[in-house]
């Protein structure tokens, strides 16, 4: 991952933010990601709304359907979507080969949710977030409560180094009223493997690997577009 200043990555987010941004249409149920790429897609989509384009949303978080009602992007629930037509989500890393890891702002389970009823997912990101292998950026894996104990020892299993998620101090806890526990695996060789095995612990409710979830990524670099797909 490459170190980039902070006024060039948030350029970067902008761009890509507003590519993606341009590929919503009339009529669209538009899944809306979490986090500072995703906050600027919002951003860009609301101004789409101001000029006339028509769309409902589904939100990945609170914070996000805080922030979409905030600038009167209609929110529907969730649970009543049986498809969305695109969604824009940022991520933390990715590959060339469409692989991500997801959920450092702990949005993961209702973003993969989002992600799997898409029909067009698209991942917006700064140049830094991607990479050849996963797994510098740690695994977030949100656990029910009363099963972290055996997620642990599960994960541990899987040669995972385990570090439970605070904020200010106090665990944090997802919008789902869940654990997230943030997993280092060393780079990961098979990350397919590694998501299927995660997926068989009782107890994980989902886990930010994103194998086969996503239709394209736009990346900005510098003043350049770069797809991925
Ligand atoms: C969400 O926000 C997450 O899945 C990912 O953890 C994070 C990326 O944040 P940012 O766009 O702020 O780098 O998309």
């Amino acid at each position: 991952m490459d170190a980039i200043d902070k006024t060039k990555q948030d350029a970067e987010k902008l761009a890509a933010a507003k590519e993606a941004v341009k590929l919503v249409q009339n009529d669209d149920v538009v899944g809306l990601g979490t986090g500072s790429t995703a906050t600027f897609a919002i951003k860009e989509l609301a101004e789409r709304i101001k000029k006339g384009l028509k769309i409902k949303a589904a939100a990945s978080s609170v914070k996000t359907e805080e922030l979409a009602i905030s600038y009167g992007i209609p929110i529907l629930p969730l649970e009543t979507l049986g498809s969305i037509n695109i969604s824009i989500d940022g991520a933390d890393e990715f590959t060339e080969t469409l692989n991500l890891i997801k959920g450092g702002g702990g949005a993961l389970f209702r973003e993969k949710i989002i992600a799997s009823l898409s029909k067009n997912a698209i991942i917006v990101t700064d140049s830094s977030k991607k990479v050849d292998k996963l797994g510098a950026f740690t695994v977030p894996v949100e656990v029910i409560p009363l099963a972290l104990q055996y997620a642990l020892n599960q994960i541990e299993k899987l040669e995972g180094k385990s570090v439970l998620r605070k904020r200010d101090g106090k665990t944090f806890i997802s919008d789902n009223g869940n654990y997230i526990v943030d997993v280092d695996f060393g780079l990961i060789n098979n990350p397919d493997k590694v998501a299927s095995q995660l997926n068989q612990i009782e107890g994980v409710l989902a886990h930010g690997l994103f194998i086969n979830l996503t239709a394209k990524v736009i990346m900005a670099k510098g003043d350049e577009i770069l797809i991925f797909q």
